[in-house]
């Protein structure tokens, strides 16, 4: 996979991208990630990016110019176009779904922003999908861009080490995870519960669960809600899948 990020601040990106999985991912030729300052691309002696939106109103909007002409120059850095996506929070909603369909591609173009926004015609000329990490307001779409990339490197074949993978099942974000004890036993008179010591597997695994289902129930009671389909982990026709039937089962 070949990853551009389009942004005003290259240097937010260095540490992220240099440690841990995503430094090993790209170090394993599993994807490359190159960085290319929109700045770059201004012809203006004050090197402009943004100006007063017509119409009037607060802040300043993102110019198309520099922007087309940077996403112009980045075509040409690799084979095919990529698909382009907005980082903004007037998009669509980034989830684990998402994730597993960016991953499937073998290039992305993100596109991160500042200021009050981006001239519309940015979205439409370079056909850029919008995307929202969540329902909150960042300064710019920089962090927003490294979740994108975080989340999807690591669906990347290889990126993760087989006891890193395995949690990553395809029902990875239907229910939250049980609560995980390592050593020691007794920490500041906090014990690590019982059943987790017997050795009694089938016992574990239904205390797991039932802990799984609590905890959605008390943090994240919107991901047993039905009609939320894709959060629920339903595949993409609308049937559940067999986690899911027995999760709902014991719901009830
Ligand atoms: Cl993608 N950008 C900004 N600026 N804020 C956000 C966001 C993106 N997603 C959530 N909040």
């Amino acid at each position: 996979m070949r990853i551009d990020i389009l942004t005003l601040f290259p240097e937010m990106f260095a540490s992220p991208l240099n440690c841990s999985i995503l430094k090993r991912a790209q170090e394993r030729g599993l994807v490359a990630i190159s960085l290319v300052n929109i700045r770059d691309f201004t012809t203006d002696k004050y090197r402009k990016v943004d100006d007063k939106p017509y119409g009037g109103g607060p802040g300043m909007v993102m110019m198309p110019g520099p922007l087309f002409d940077c996403a112009e120059f980045v075509d040409r850095l690799g084979p095919e176009r990529g698909r382009v996506i907005l980082l903004t929070p007037q998009g669509e909603r980034f989830t684990q779904a998402k994730a597993r369909e960016l991953a499937q591609e073998s290039r992305l173009v993100l596109i991160a922003g500042r200021y009050e926004g981006f001239d519309e015609r940015i979205r439409i000329g370079l056909g850029a999908e919008p995307l929202s990490i969540g329902d909150y307001v960042l300064n710019g779409g920089e962090l927003a861009a490294m979740v994108v990339v975080d989340a999807v490197v690591r669906l990347l074949p290889g990126a993760l080490g087989d006891e890193d993978s395995a949690k990553d099942d395809s029902f990875s974000e239907a229910l939250l995870e049980y609560p995980q004890y390592t050593r020691p036993e007794v920490f500041r008179d906090m014990k690590v519960p019982e059943i987790l010591l017997s050795g009694d597997h089938a016992k574990i695994a239904q205390w797991r669960r039932q802990q799984a289902l609590e905890r959605t129930r008390q943090w994240r009671p919107d991901l047993l809600e039905t009609g939320d389909r894709e959060r629920k982990g339903e595949s993409d026709d609308g049937t559940a899948r067999p986690d899911q039937r027995q999760a709902a089962a014991e719901e009830s």
